[in-house]
């Protein structure tokens, strides 16, 4: 046995990423759109403002998807686009637009998998603070409510956040995303928190207004710790390294522990709340019991990991990765182990049935002369990762598998440079070409994974 009978087989996309502004509607701006309007922020001063028009053609791609064989797609909502201000008067237009959205996808039976947040603050907000107000956890509860009242006649599955790690690692501390400021340590601390609480506040009024039951998920991310060798030690030591803090504190945000143990074990890492004690706003238990607010399933988006060992004085060793070890066109270490280690790990500690939210690969693709996507190093990447996923598929409750991304799309401050796409998007002219890849995994969803190593 591999994966289960009724495994979701998915890709995923987020709105910034995909969809364009669509001029017609009367969406208000969100950080991304404020952000790249500063070209030197990215990679050859490109915008979301096209992107892949998603918003006049997710049509043709809910087909493409259906030609794809996937069960299953998640997508985020424009906070702006339904909510220009972010609270108050509600954009008809935005919502009819993913209302649209969801009964393609429904035509062409696909289940839609909806992220309320992946990275589309709207600007108002900031303007008010942002993640720093504490006001913002009603603000987002509200947006769950509209969401859940508009959609959830017909959608059932729910993540709240995507990769908080990101959006207030790299948007708020480092400064490298939107909205692009280097807040202190200390007030990143008091973001996090209300992150954790405004997800609480989400799950509260997923439940209350959902028309139906609800699957309710989080979908943070992290690198992942694998051991070196089977033995007991190097496991222990993998297993320990996985959920310990930052050395950095200026790096701290990279953790899973500090963003996920609140979630589903209500409480922070002890290691953490003395490590950051310094940093750390006042913490209530009833903010705790909102951040613990139970969910379903538990969300994770992985793309690599570090081998570690245990070492000579008992600790966690990191090993140096090999001269040459095999990259990703964006310079990242393809490490198949951490679908294998990292869901098992997050198992054991969470105890919560597991999507793999995210997971894929940016590779140099261009059209060839027969006019194909060739991407053999997508395809052995993806055969690589997915034989360690079926294997450990068959010792946890493993619900999904969402390949990371549907389509190529904007990947942040690298513009359009990246291609991390099943579907080949030529920018200049919107035509869509699924790749080799795409056939792969439509071969890979039919059989369920046979056509996988054991
Ligand atoms: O494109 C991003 C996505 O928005 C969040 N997770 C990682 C992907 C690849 O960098």
């Amino acid at each position: 046995m591999g994966f289960a009978k009724n495994f979701v087989w998915g890709a995923a996309t987020s709105a910034y990423q995909i969809e364009g502004t669509g001029a017609e509607d009367r969406k208000g701006k969100n950080i991304w759109d404020i952000y790249t309007k500063e070209p030197w922020h990215i990679y050859g001063g490109h915008t979301g403002d096209i992107a892949c028009d998603h918003y006049h053609r997710f049509r043709e791609d809910a087909v493409l998807m259906k030609e794809m064989g996937l069960k299953a797609y998640r997508f985020s909502i424009d906070w702006s686009r339904v909510l220009p201000e972010g609270i108050g008067k509600v954009n008809e237009v935005g919502i009819e637009f993913y209302s649209n959205v969801i009964n393609a996808l429904l035509e062409n039976g696909i289940e839609p998998y909806i992220t309320l947040y992946h990275w589309e603050l709207p600007y108002e907000l900031y303007k008010r603070g942002g993640w720093m107000n504490p006001e913002i956890i009603e603000w987002f509860g509200n947006y769950a409510k509209l969401v859940a009242e508009c959609f959830s006649d017909r959608v059932t599955h729910f993540f709240t956040l995507n990769e908080p790690q990101c959006f207030i690692g790299l948007g708020c501390l480092t400064g490298e995303h939107a909205p692009g400021i280097k807040a202190s340590i200390k007030d990143t601390f008091i973001m996090s928190h209300n992150v954790l609480k405004s997800h609480g506040r989400a799950v509260q009024m997923l439940r209350q207004y959902g028309k139906q039951p609800l699957t309710i998920g989080y979908a943070p991310t992290c690198s992942m710790c694998y051991p070196e060798t089977d033995k007991p030690e190097d496991i222990k030591a993998a297993r320990q390294k996985l959920f310990s803090m930052q050395e950095d504190d200026k790096n701290w945000t990279w953790n899973v522990a500090w963003w996920s143990d609140p979630v589903i074990l209500g409480h922070y890492p002890k290691e953490g709340l003395q490590r950051y004690e310094a940093y750390l706003p006042d913490i209530t238990d009833e903010d705790m019991k909102l951040i613990a607010e139970p969910i379903d399933v538990y969300g994770q988006n992985i793309y690599n990991g570090r081998c570690i060992r245990m070492g000579e004085d008992g600790q966690p060793q990191e090993v140096k990765r090999p001269v040459g070890f095999p990259r990703t066109a964006m310079y990242w270490p393809v490490t198949p182990e951490c679908l294998y280690w990292g869901p098992k790990f997050l198992y054991e500690r969470y105890n919560k049935p597991i999507y793999i939210t995210e997971n894929g690969v940016s590779c140099c693709d261009s059209v060839s002369l027969d006019g194909k996507v060739h991407d053999p190093d997508r395809i052995d990447f993806l055969a690589r990762y997915l034989t360690q996923l079926k294997k450990v598929a068959k010792e946890i409750d493993l619900r999904g598998y969402f390949q990371w991304s549907l389509m190529d799309n904007f990947e942040w401050t690298r513009g359009y440079s990246e291609r991390f796409g099943l579907i080949f998007i030529d920018y200049q002219t919107q035509s869509r070409i699924l790749k080799d890849s795409a056939y792969w995994y439509k071969e890979l969803i039919r059989t369920n994974g046979k056509n996988l190593g054991e």
